[in-house]
């Protein structure tokens, strides 16, 4: 396909674009996906018709997933917001009249000045990755709110105890290019569901396989990807790093080790090989629920065949333990010394290798000496119920929402939406549709899509950045993130010419003189550099240089110096009355609760469902098709029971994230998850949570 864009031929050769038949405009998927796609949006005057992957795009190649390949259905879709709200009904009623944009910024000003003026810390944004973009995420947002002196939003629901276990480890969010996949003779897919959640990966996993290579998954669900690999470990969850000890215990016991990579990059290999040896594959295998001998398999296997590649991924690392097993999973490839070929080593996330210029966009600057205090934003459903106190400071008196759907997302949800419901609570939420968070809003801000607005975009799973050209023009009155927040500092009395910066000069200013902004421009996309076996003379971003099995600055908080095992919070067997434990990894087609409500892709995923084994299901009398409560002392999930080998005995799995409005009896299954955090990070806990379920 020609690289030539319509707009610029067209702007070229001065005749309107409908002269020429249709543009093709180059953006990129600004969804939470490792994949970060290169779009090519067919546009025929002024109307988005066809969003295509662009298939000179190596990550890419030509193909999108279902959800995005849909991505003019929902930019056109009924249910858009498409002018400003304003709450006439209780909070909760999703009831609201329209008005203007200059009375809901003008009305939306005059309620946080005094807010502001008594302490601006009484001021929450809550925002994640609806957006990945550096402009339309955090960057005209994170301006206003350090120039206001806000809380500041600790952002831990997705990775945080996987990053922390990583840049504990190998020094960053770094790793093996994915690329180089295609080249491994043994790949374990380790907590990933890579036909679902990462399904460009899975495409080089295929090519390997055609090559000839072992494929090995390791997850407690039968999943689509489990399926079709040579070997499915079926583990319990939150047992990962027992089952990595194990494997060091037999490339210890049979030396199957790189003795030279060892001695030369790695740090506390004496103390690890000590602990290793204390978990015999018996000992591990009581603990995983598996056989023993499948995890002797799987150590001959990583210790004679070369090279040898692991996708980790996020969901070994959503349980009390997550930074300690992603540490102990990411220390396996120095133990053979896998770093030594382009196509062996780890990858959990490649962000850590992005130059692009945070603090140009976010400008921590405006903070100007100020540190404002931090609220996590796993743990909202407390905090929003918390009184001033001098260890928590003032009340949240009022938050901002955008890109991010916390009613619906965030754990132990009937506390979230105690929070959300609160009448003294100022809420406003930047949205393209009525969420679950949207029916708790005083104001509800029209918001533009990805085919609507300028951005930028870096991966965390390849190593590209990508620039996102507008495609159509806004939507009804849908306004850019860094509209709403240009136009809130005005109001504000903020004169910081950074607020006058267009969303193009921030694309630039995040490019820095690092990233060849001309070259996305041209071609929509461009190289970072790295090199093709990072770590194989060791060189790791750590202090020591060196992977570190045993981290100082971990010892020094008081932390395990070294990986280890730590079992659940609420561990299979550990509660008589909740004798399940529950995972609720994502839907295949939906993206979080994005896209829950596009009725084609509804269809697919028909209702929410917990995947139940028939040992399980049968002494409860559940059947297919059953409505079920799943419940704890949290909450309880209403739901359609799937009796399926899916699951595995004494393991249900709740596929989300739905919309409450769209399940069964308003509820969804945050409704039994807990506010807990990780080992380290500070992350929440989605998959280390007990159970029982019932026919309702
Ligand atoms: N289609 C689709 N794609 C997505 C998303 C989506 O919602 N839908 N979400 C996006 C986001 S935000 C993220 S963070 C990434 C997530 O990326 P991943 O973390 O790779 O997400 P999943 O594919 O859910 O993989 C998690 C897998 O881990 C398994 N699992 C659960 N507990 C454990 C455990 O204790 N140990 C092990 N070994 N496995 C466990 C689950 O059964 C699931 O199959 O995907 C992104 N891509
Ligand atoms: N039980 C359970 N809960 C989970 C998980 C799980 O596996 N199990 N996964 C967790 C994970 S990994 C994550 S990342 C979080 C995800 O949590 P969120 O980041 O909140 O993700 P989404 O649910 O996709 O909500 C994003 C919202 O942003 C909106 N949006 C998109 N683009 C824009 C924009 O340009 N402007 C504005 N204003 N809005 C926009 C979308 O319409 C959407 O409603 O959920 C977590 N929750
Ligand atoms: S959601 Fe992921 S796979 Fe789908 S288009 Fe976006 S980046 Fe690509
Ligand atoms: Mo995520």
């Amino acid at each position: 396909m020609a690289r030539t864009i319509g707009t610029n031929l067209s702007a070229a050769i001065g005749i309107p674009p409908s002269v020429i038949g249709p543009q093709r405009i180059l953006g990129a998927c600004p969804h939470d996906c490792p994949d970060t796609c290169a779009l090519v949006t067919t546009v025929v005057d002024g109307v988005a018709t066809r969003v295509q992957g662009n298939p000179d795009h190596q990550p890419t190649d030509g193909v999108l997933c279902a959800k995005v390949s849909r991505y003019p259905e929902r930019t056109y879709h009924p249910d858009r917001l498409l002018h400003p709200l304003r709450r006439v009904g209780p909070k909760g009623s999703g009831r609201f009249e329209r008005v203007s944009w200059d009375e809901a910024l003008d009305d939306i000003a005059d309620r946080l000045k005094p807010i502001a003026a008594r302490d601006p810390q009484g001021i929450l944004p809550y925002s994640y990755c609806g957006t990945m973009g550096l402009v339309q995420g955090e960057g005209m947002a994170m301006r206003f709110f350090h120039r206001l002196g806000a809380t500041l939003l600790d952002r831990t629901i997705c990775a945080s105890a996987g990053a922390a276990g990583l840049v504990h480890t190998l020094g960053a969010k770094v790793g093996m290019k994915v690329e180089f996949f295609a080249e491994a003779k043994l790949i374990l897919i380790w907590g990933s569901n890579s036909i679902t959640s990462n399904l460009h990966f899975w495409r080089l996993a295929q090519e390997a396989k055609r090559q000839g290579a072992k494929l090995v998954c390791i997850d407690p669900r039968r999943t689509e990807t489990a399926e079709k690999c040579h070997e499915h470990l079926q583990i319990l969850p939150g047992t990962d790093a027992a089952l990595a000890f194990a494997l060091m215990h037999e490339l210890v016991a049979n030396d199957w080790l790189d003795h030279d990579y060892l001695a030369r990059h790695t740090l506390g290999w004496d103390a690890l090989r000590e602990r290793a040896l204390r978990w015999t594959p018996e000992r591990a295998a009581a603990v995983c629920g598996i056989d023993a001998q499948r995890i002797r398999d799987l150590a001959r296997d990583y210790g004679t065949i070369r090279p040898a590649a692991i996708r980790l991924n996020y969901g070994v690392q959503r349980v009390r333990g997550g930074g300690n097993a992603t540490r102990a999973v990411a220390s396996l490839p120095a133990l053979v010394g896998a770093w030594r070929h382009r196509a062996g080593g780890v990858l959990l996330s490649s962000s850590g290798w992005s130059t692009a210029d945070r603090a140009a966009t976010q400008r921590p600057d405006l903070l100007a000496g100020r540190s404002p205090r931090v609220i996590n934003m796993s743990t909202i459903g407390d905090d929003l119920l918390r009184e001033a106190s001098p260890s928590f400071g003032p009340k949240v008196e009022a938050v901002v929402v955008y890109n991010s759907n916390p009613v619906a997302v965030a754990p132990d949800s009937s506390k979230v939406v105690r929070g959300f419901a609160r009448e003294d609570l100022f809420t406003v939420v930047l949205e393209q549709f009525h969420t679950d968070t949207v029916d708790y809003a005083d104001y509800v801000l029209p918001a533009t899509t990805q085919l609507e607005h300028w951005d930028l975009h870096t991966a965390y799973g390849h190593t590209d950045v990508l620039l996102n050209r507008p495609a159509i023009a806004p939507v009804g009155e849908a306004r850019t993130n860094t509209q709403v927040f240009r136009e809130l500092a005005t109001r504000m009395g903020f004169t910081d010419p950074c607020f006058g910066d267009s969303d193009e000069a921030m694309c630039r200013q995040a490019c820095g003189d690092r990233i060849d902004f001309q070259q996305l421009l041209d071609r929509g996309y461009t190289a970072l550099p790295v090199p093709d076996a990072p770590f194989a003379e060791g060189r790791f971003p750590t202090a020591s240089g060196k992977c570190e099995f045993f981290s100082a600055t971990l010892a020094k908080q008081g932390l395990d110096g070294l990986p280890d095992h730590l079992p659940n919070y609420e561990s299979l067997g550990s509660s008589p009355q909740y004798p399940l434990a529950m995972i609720s990894p994502p839907a295949r087609n939906f993206l979080n609760s994005t896209f829950v409500n596009l009725q084609s892709l509804r269809d697919i995923e028909r209702e929410p469902v917990l995947e139940i084994h028939p040992d399980d299901a049968a002494p409860r009398g559940i059947a297919t098709g059953a409505v079920v409560r799943v419940f704890n002392e949290r909450g309880e999930y209403h739901c359609k029971a799937e009796v399926s080998a899916r699951a595995r005995p004494g393991v249900v799995n709740g596929l989300g994230i739905w919309w409450r409005k769209f399940g069964l009896a308003g509820t969804n299954v945050n409704e039994l998850t807990s506010q807990r955090l990780t080992d380290m990070g500070n992350g929440p806990v989605f998959y280390d949570c007990l159970v029982d379920v019932r026919a309702a």
